[in-house]
């Protein structure tokens, strides 16, 4: 495709506006860039923006969930309780977008359906869904990892009577379950935090449970004051401490091994964690998510909660997981378990009692029909690759990234953020970052902060292109197959290999190497000239 026929030209054009196109476009508008993003929702927030299910909260702690680059944004916002709710932090970036003006350079409603590379001119062009086209000199994806929902295929949808919804794409108006019968399908992160909050209002909720779930007490409470000032006088510490750890927050970083402690000793920090509330028990021991007999201690105290909490013994032994703990995302909710004492709920297993299809009326499985008023789907997203692969990207001699990426039996990236084929494209958290497995507004801020600092470095450079070297991606993804490879992660079936969505390639692409030493490596990279990286300097001084 050659750039005849465009709209409107940019030095750069983003894809979304949520933590990661917001912070994108503050980058490079300060730097001086023009840049557009355009965001399919009428308004900011992403992934916040869409996840408005009941009870749908943020699982890291608030006063670490948020931008760190600006300190007087981060004195001016104050977080009110521990796990913020997604109204909340649909408030913050609605007050980041006010605060730096970002709203004039975003187009809202608006998708692109394509972006494609002129070698001749070589720059982009990107098509919308309103049958204009842009061109850009860089074009950057900020699409989330988590934005393209999974709507499992059963059969007869169309046909229920009743409402049916997707937590992933929640409508804007509440949502009444007063004096309903209300099934959810999916006991992810998603599933587990709307159904204590359904519960309590519908006349009926059936959960249909594939996979039991390890969770533990989030012990969400107000913050008080003190500890909020407490927390805005230490800000250039907290920032340190949350840039440079492994997982975006400042946790300590456990030192023994779960095996090398008694069982007293263990189930004393177990107990500490499961009372102090939060992912506490995932980071406990450093061999937890590493050696399988490690691994066990934190499943089997887990499990041991549950047959405690759920009063009916058959419930409690359909609710126990048998797969590795925290190798699916560790989820934390506020009275989950407990639930499932209550009269108005029941748990159907549908891997023994499968679910055949949705009727008119309800939802058959093998073993009986459930008559339901409202239908939720907890099922979850086409992670990682899912929002990339659903835009035609196509770099270099036309090649798609989906042709690439051979439809996922062989995606690689290097560093998670470049393409070879692909010049003067970035992807935040990309395939192959520590994205998910970090704190994801540190992994963004580090992504922003790295692509924009190479992109003013080639302005200052005079440099045209820079695309990723073959064997450096080679390297890249090798490295990340190895390291994660080593862990029980690839040994679960979930959204991290893939596994949730028949017929996709099961690939674990997420690097487990740490936040922390990523961010070192890049900066590394950086540092070295862009190490893997080809760079084609420009015939004409570069002013974009
Ligand atoms: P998840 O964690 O992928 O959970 C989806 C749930 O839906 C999970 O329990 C699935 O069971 C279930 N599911 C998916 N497809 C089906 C079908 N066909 N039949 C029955 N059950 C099904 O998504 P969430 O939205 O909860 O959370 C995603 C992430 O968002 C989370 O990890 C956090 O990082 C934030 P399965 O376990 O696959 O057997």
């Amino acid at each position: 495709m050659h750039l005849t026929n465009y709209n409107e030209s940019f030095d750069a054009v983003v894809i979304g506006a949520g933590f990661s196109g917001l912070y994108m476009l503050y980058r490079l508008r300060e730097a001086g860039f023009s840049t557009r993003v355009y965001e399919a929702a009428d308004g900011v927030g992403g992934t916040w923006y869409w996840n408005r299910y009941p009870g749908a909260r943020c699982d890291s702690e608030s006063i670490y969930y948020n931008y760190t680059f600006s300190e007087e944004l981060y004195r001016e916002w104050t977080w009110s309780s521990r796990y913020p709710e997604q109204p909340e932090i649909l408030r913050y970036l609605n007050f980041v977008a006010d605060k730096f003006d970002l709203r004039p350079d975003i187009q809202f409603e608006t998708r692109v359906n394509a972006a494609h590379y002129d070698e001749e001119t070589k720059r982009w062009q990107i098509e919308l869904n309103d049958g204009t086209s842009v061109s850009a000199k860089y074009f950057i994806t900020g699409v989330g990892c988590l934005s393209a929902s999974n709507l499992p295929k059963f059969n007869g949808l169309e046909n229920f009577k009743g409402e049916w919804y997707h937590t992933g794409h929640w409508p804007h108006h509440k949502v009444d379950f007063t004096g309903k019968r209300v099934g959810i399908i999916g006991t992810g992160s998603s599933g587990v935090q709307a159904i204590p909050v359904i519960a309590r209002e519908a006349e009926h909720l059936t959960v249909f449970q594939r996979t039991p779930q390890y969770s533990a007490p989030a012990r969400n409470h107000p913050y008080d004051l003190e500890y909020i000032k407490r927390s805005k006088e230490n800000f250039l510490e907290i920032k340190k401490q949350m840039r440079e750890s492994q997982g975006g927050q400042p946790v300590e970083v456990p030192t023994k091994s779960a095996l090398e402690v008694t069982s007293e000793e263990r189930q004393q920090k177990f107990e500490e964690a499961w009372q102090t509330g939060g992912q506490g028990i995932f980071t406990s021991y450093y061999d937890i998510t590493v050696d399988p007999k490690a691994n066990e201690t934190a499943s089997e105290f887990i499990r041991s909660k549950i047959g405690e909490i759920v009063k009916k013994p058959e419930v409690a032994e359909k609710l126990k997981p048998t797969y590795y703990y925290g190798t699916k995302r560790p989820i934390i909710d506020t009275d989950y378990y407990e639930t499932f004492n209550r009269d108005n709920v029941s748990l159907v297993d549908v891997r023994t009692n499968r679910i055949e299809e949705i009727t008119d009326n309800g939802l058959q499985t093998t073993e009986a029909e459930y008559e339901l008023d409202v239908l939720v789907f907890a099922t979850g997203f086409d992670g990682m690759t899912g929002p990339l692969l659903k835009i035609d990207i196509r770099g270099k001699d036309g090649v798609s990234l989906k042709e690439k990426w051979k439809g996922g039996e062989d995606t690689r990236t290097y560093l998670g953020v470049a393409n070879a084929g692909f010049p003067n494209f970035f992807m935040i958290t990309g395939p192959e970052s520590p994205s998910v497995l970090s704190n994801m507004p540190v992994s963004i801020e580090q992504h922003v902060e790295w692509i924009g600092d190479c992109i003013e470095y080639m302005r200052e450079n005079n440099i045209d292109t820079i695309e990723a070297k073959v064997d450096a991606e080679e390297a890249w993804s090798k490295h990340c197959r190895e390291v994660a490879e080593a862990t029980l992660f690839t040994k679960t079936d979930s959204w991290y290999t893939g596994a949730n969505i028949p017929g996709k390639p099961r690939r674990f692409l997420i690097y487990l190497g740490g936040g922390g030493a990523y961010r070192q490596k890049c900066a590394e990279i950086a540092a070295n000239g862009y190490e893997g990286f080809s760079l084609e300097a420009a015939s004409e001084p570069v002013t974009g």
